[in-house]
């Protein structure tokens, strides 16, 4: 049998939901202050996703303050099909719970439905009788019509987990005759975990399952740390199973993420009407479903007339910001006046999805100002910028900013590289391997990552103008729900983009 190798969907995607229409499963995850907002997925196995479209891709549904700070904006989402539609359920935190839907999880959703219903992480689920059950954080249960919003009964309490702080995330599902809740409790970070309990009605009362969590690895070494947050599916043959969110540490004492919150699939088994799930691992046999299929290119020419799915921006992408037509095979990016160290500079990025990783890009600067950033947030990030004929490493951390490096550059085009891989530097305290493993005297702290920037696209040529320890674009130290982003700016002027690469980095350059 073939094996997957978790996570299935790398990266900032977390808070993941996910449905099956006969063959074809979907899948959608939070995406805080980015737009558009909420990327839907496709697959026919549960391992390879591609990204269909943004149930959120126009304004009037994606109402986030253009001045909001770092994850705010669109929190975890439910995906699910009934009656020959899909059903889209979240919260943006500047207004509420709302509903969106659609014939085609492609898209267009309709405009948003809102629900005066408190709470976060709202889920939806159909009884035999076509009623509509909503179910939030707490956890609380309502009976609702998924058409106008209107609240038609409750809420009700549903089930406050077996003890650990922030019930949330709950799922409801009707399986045998039963309503099985499942949440996330412990709070999103090392302590998260998954657990369930079941009623004969969704208004309860919910009797918990004899062994909770029934997942967790905190208190763990694991590799794969923070489970929780996860959406049951079964698959064509009858197997269960699970996505869940999850991050991948790094680095010596203390450990970094940097990627964010990523989807992971875990196999579930049912033991005397309880699901089961085994720690999660890095590699799992796959689902019978499973289908050999191609990795997406890594590179983006800018050939098309509209912007991949996966390309976001923070809060807000002014339609006269960017433009694929003014100069054909080129994305062009216009400054709207702001820094990247406030909200509403024009950016366009993607998820870092490797946590070795190579990046590089053709621009040509104009008489403008831009470049490629690393970032977490406004106050966290590294900057490879041209201007004026030279090329500067920014790095912006909490309330310091500073030039790393510059040198001159030559007017035109030209190809930069952001060049990200595993710290193998041991802390200057410790000299072999296993004085690190017995926690050597004064073993001291070592980042995630480094983060090299060169001018050039061929690292056998290209000029290495600085390294940056990666520590400071992680969650550990910038806080918040999402993870790194790299994106194409302009910040003065207009700055064209011939093409973006953003590949795993290979082995051999080890
Ligand atoms: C998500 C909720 C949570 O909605 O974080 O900490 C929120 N728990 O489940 C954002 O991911």
């Amino acid at each position: 049998m073939p094996h997957y190798d978790n996570p299935v969907l790398p990266g900032f995607h977390p808070d993941p939901s996910v449905c099956r229409v006969g063959e074809d499963f979907y899948l959608v995850c939070s995406s805080f202050e980015y737009v558009p907002g909420v990327p839907v997925f496709h697959s026919r196995d549960l391992v390879h996703w591609r990204q269909i479209g943004n149930a959120l891709d126009r304004p009037e549904q994606l109402p986030i303050p253009p001045d909001s700070t770092a994850s705010g904006g669109i929190f975890a989402p439910t995906i699910r099909h009934h009656d020959g539609r899909f059903w889209l359920i979240t919260t943006n935190v500047h207004r509420g719970n709302f509903l969106v839907t659609a014939e085609d999880p492609a898209g267009p959703w309709s405009d948003p439905v809102w629900l005066d219903l408190p709470g976060i992480d709202p889920d939806l689920a159909w009884d035999e009788d076509g009623s509509c059950w909503c179910t939030f954080s707490g956890t609380h249960v309502a009976r609702i019509d998924p058409a106008t919003g209107t609240v038609l009964e409750g809420p009700y309490p549903g089930w406050q987990g077996s003890g650990g702080q922030y019930p949330e995330a709950p799922h409801l599902y009707r399986i045998d005759g039963w309503w099985y809740l499942v949440i996330a409790e412990g709070g999103t970070e090392r302590g998260h975990g998954v657990s369930v309990a079941r009623a004969r009605s969704p208004r309860g009362p919910f009797e918990a399952a004899p062994a909770n969590p029934i997942l967790t690895h905190r208190s763990t070494n694991r590799p794969i740390q923070s489970t929780g947050h996860a959406d049951l599916v079964s698959a064509p043959d009858g197997t269960w199973w699970m996505v869940l969110l999850g991050t991948r540490p790094r680095g010596h004492t203390p450990l970094y993420h940097v990627l964010g919150r990523e989807t992971f699939l875990a196999p579930v088994r049912w033991v005397d009407g309880w699901p089961q799930v085994d720690p999660v691992q890095l590699r799992e046999q796959a689902p019978a479903c499973w289908t050999p299929t191609a990795a997406p290119p890594p590179r983006d020419d800018f050939d098309a007339t509209t912007l991949a799915p996966a390309w976001i921006s923070p809060r807000v992408r002014p339609a006269g910001s960017w433009s694929l037509t003014e100069r054909p095979g080129w994305l062009t990016l216009h400054a709207t006046g702001a820094t990247l160290d406030r909200p509403g500079a024009t950016l366009v990025g993607r998820r870092q999805q490797h946590p070795d990783c190579r990046i590089t890009a053709r621009l040509d600067p104009g008489t403008g100002r831009g470049g490629l950033s690393v970032r977490i947030d406004e106050a966290h990030h590294y900057d490879l910028e041209v201007a004026g004929g030279r090329v500067r490493v920014l790095a912006r951390i909490g309330p310091l900013s500073q030039c790393v490096a510059e040198q001159p550059v030559a007017a035109g085009p030209v190809d930069l590289t952001v060049d990200i891989r595993t710290t193998d530097v041991l802390p200057p305290s410790v000299t072999s391997a296993e004085q690190l493993a017995a926690g050597g005297p004064g073993v001291g702290a070592a980042g995630p990552d480094t983060i090299g920037f060169l001018v050039g696209g061929d690292p056998a040529s290209a000029t290495l103008l600085a390294e940056l320890d990666g520590r400071y674009l992680s969650t550990e130290v910038a806080a918040g729900f999402t993870g790194r982003v790299i994106g194409m700016y302009a910040t003065e002027g207009s700055v064209a983009f011939d093409w973006f690469d953003h590949r795993p980095r290979p082995a051999a350059d080890e």
